[in-house]
This record gives C-alpha cells, structure tokens and sequence, in this order.
C-alpha cells in the first residue's frame, strides 16, 4: 500500500514537472535552492538554431526593470552543470548582459546553457536556454568494400574489438557472458581469455600503454587489467551523460568513452578522472546511440546502436565527417538465426582497413572505406 502510494506521489511530480516551462536537463538534481521566488530573467538572443562556427549572441535581461545585476554566468549545463564556459569577470554589468560565444567553446548538437544571475539586492535566479548547433553540410557518404572475412565465435556478444601488436582483442557482454580475450585473428584461435564474475555486463575495451581497460553496461565501474596476463589490477568508477558505459577506445593522452547518447567522454587513463567532454554532431544536430569506437589518427569511429550504420568524427570538433552503411557487408549466407546487432571496429594496421563485426555474428570483415 506504501509502495502505491509513493508510486502515485511519483506520478504526481513527473506531471507536475512535465508541465514546467524551463524544463532542463532530464536529470537536473543540480537545480540550486534559490528560495521561494526567483526574479524572472528575459533571455534575447540571435537565433535557437546556429551552424557550427556561429557565435551565440545572448543578452539577460531582469524582466523587473528595479533590478541590476551583480554578476551573470553562462555555463554549459550538461546533467551536472560541472562544464563552465564563460564566467562574467570580463562583463560590465548594469541592467543587461550581453555575451558573445563562439560555437567553437559550446560545442555542435544540442547546446544547454546554464545561466545564474546574482542580482545586487542579494536575489539569484537561474534558467536554462537550449540552442541546435548544426553542421554547416551533410557528412560525406561512404561504402565498404569487403576486403576479407575471418571467423568469430558466434558466442560472443561483442563490445569491444581492437588489434594491438598482432593481435586482436575483444571484450564481450551480457550477465554470465561477459569476458576479454585475446584472438588470433586469421584463425579465430582464443590466445587467452579472462571472464567476469556473473554480475557484471561487460562493455567496450581499449589497450592503452600495456594495460587493457574494460567498461562495464550499468554497473558504474571499470576494470583495468594487465595485458600481459589479464591480471585486474585497478578498478574505477565513472559518472557519463547517461551513467551508462558503452564504447571505449583511446588517442594519444586519454582514453574515449561513449555511453549510448551523443556524448564521448575524455578520461584520464591514470587518474582514471573525466577531462572533458565533446558532443557528436551533424547537419541535423546531435548524433545519438554511438556505441563502439575506434580512434586512428584524429577520427574516432563509432557505429550507432541498432543500426548497420557508422561515423567517421572529428576527435577535436565532435563533427561527424563520413557516413558509412556496412548492411551490404552481411551476406544473406553469413546470417544466422542467432545474431544482433553490428558492434565492434577495430583497424589492421598493415593496411589501415577496418575490422568489423556484430554481437553473436559468425564471421568478422576486414572492409576498405570507400568513396561513394
Ligand atoms: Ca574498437
């Protein structure tokens, strides 16, 4: 009976706040205590819709014409507010404030901005303010051509695939399936493998200076292992967008972690802290569900969650740059009852092709990015 109850109260407050008018972020438990009554602020600006390279014009205004502030801060709201942008120390400030930010500093896709006025009389208010940032084209479109097929075990649901010094590596999901291993690629041979214990679901894996890391789906935690035996050596938690773990790869300083939405996360791979993060963008705004990834030389690939499709992003800007459809790479006759979704790149470094394959999948294909 409690249970109902608390279920209905529940019930109450999603309607309630559902009705907002400045709703925020989805989770916005960082919403500060501003007292019973926050002066309304009036936010003028250019446009909701820019292209990547515009800058936001934002001027706040007190609606009430009494009040002046004493400072105003602009910063990028993404769930935990912990991203500042801008701060005002530059502003003069009298009735308006006025900012100018460059799209470069806010990031493509869907930009939620923060801002916190103070006012002099010792009032604050806070509101949000969502702007679509868009690439300025569409993202080239570009084919595979297979290249070469080799055997994957049909038992792995695949989240993550690399090759490191002439092997390939793959880490696998689902409770009670959930392992690393170490393959021959050519024949499909298991080199060495480690399982996780039946409570966790692993998801993506890098190889970063000899150790291997292992992001886990929605247990919070990751693992670090020795490469050479797959010893775990360290553990560590993580806080993404969502607070899930999805793909993981690396460039040359950090390792790169997406968690099903637009959003890739930099993480220190010795402090094993978030740096930053970037959104993933394209003509249309963000690019969601990037599940696997891949980093070669300034460009991660991902491929997006249910889908045969895959990205090609610029690491620094979060733009998507090429679009690939790998449906034509499964052949009616390699398909099998059994099998979901494509997950898993990772790049031969003889060649630079790709390798690619799916959770359960039986072959895995070595493909050439093609021009269309
Ligand atoms: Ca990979």
């Amino acid at each position: 009976m409690l249970n109902r109850k608390l279920t209905a109260a529940a019930a109450a407050l999603i309607l309630i706040c559902s009705a907002c008018e400045d709703e925020g972020p989805r989770r916005s438990i960082d919403r500060p205590s501003l007292g019973t009554k926050q002066p309304p602020l009036k936010l003028d600006k250019n446009s909701d819709r820019l292209v990547y390279g515009d800058t936001i014009m934002l001027a706040v205004v007190p609606e009430d014409g009494d009040l002046t502030f004493a400072k105003v801060r602009i910063s990028l709201a993404d769930e935990r507010g912990s991203f500042l942008a801008v701060s005002d120390d530059s502003v003069d400030l009298t009735e308006k404030a006025s900012f100018a930010l460059p799209t470069a500093l806010t990031g493509g896709g869907e930009v939620k901005l923060r801002v916190d006025a103070e006012f002099n009389d010792g009032q604050k208010s806070m509101r949000y303010q969502n702007f679509t940032v868009t690439a300025e084209s569409e993202p080239q479109q570009w084919n595979f051509e297979t290249v070469r097929k080799y055997p994957h075990d049909k038992s792995s649901f695949t989240q993550g695939l690399l090759f490191h010094n002439g092997f390939l590596y793959e880490g696998t999901g689902n409770l009670g399936e959930s392992r690393i291993r170490k393959i021959d690629l050519t024949t499909g041979n298991v080199e060495m493998e480690k399982a996780n214990k039946s409570d966790v679901f692993g998801e993506g894996i890098t190889v970063f200076r000899d150790k291997l890391y292992q992001l886990t789906y929605k247990n919070g935690r990751g693992f670090v292992y020795n490469l050479g035996d797959f010893e775990k050596i360290d553990e560590f938690t993580y806080n993404t967008y969502t607070g899930e773990g999805w793909g993981l790869t690396h460039n040359d300083t950090s390792l790169i972690a997406s968690d099903g939405s637009a959003y890739l996360h930099f993480i220190d791979p010795e402090t094993l802290e978030e740096e930053r993060r970037i959104r993933v963008f394209d003509h249309r705004g963000n690019v969601n569900r990037l599940n696997e990834l891949e980093y070669r030389e300034g460009i991660i690939y991902a491929n997006l969650y249910t889908s045969f499709e895959m990205v090609a992003i610029d690491a620094t800007t979060g733009r998507v740059l090429h679009r690939y459809n790998a449906r034509d790479v499964l052949k009616r006759a390699d398909m099998t009852t059994g099998m979901d979704v494509l997950n898993g790149i990772a790049v031969n470094p003889l060649n630079g092709n790709l390798l690619i394959t799916g959770k359960y999948w039986q072959y895995l294909y070595e493909v050439k990015p093609t021009v269309k």
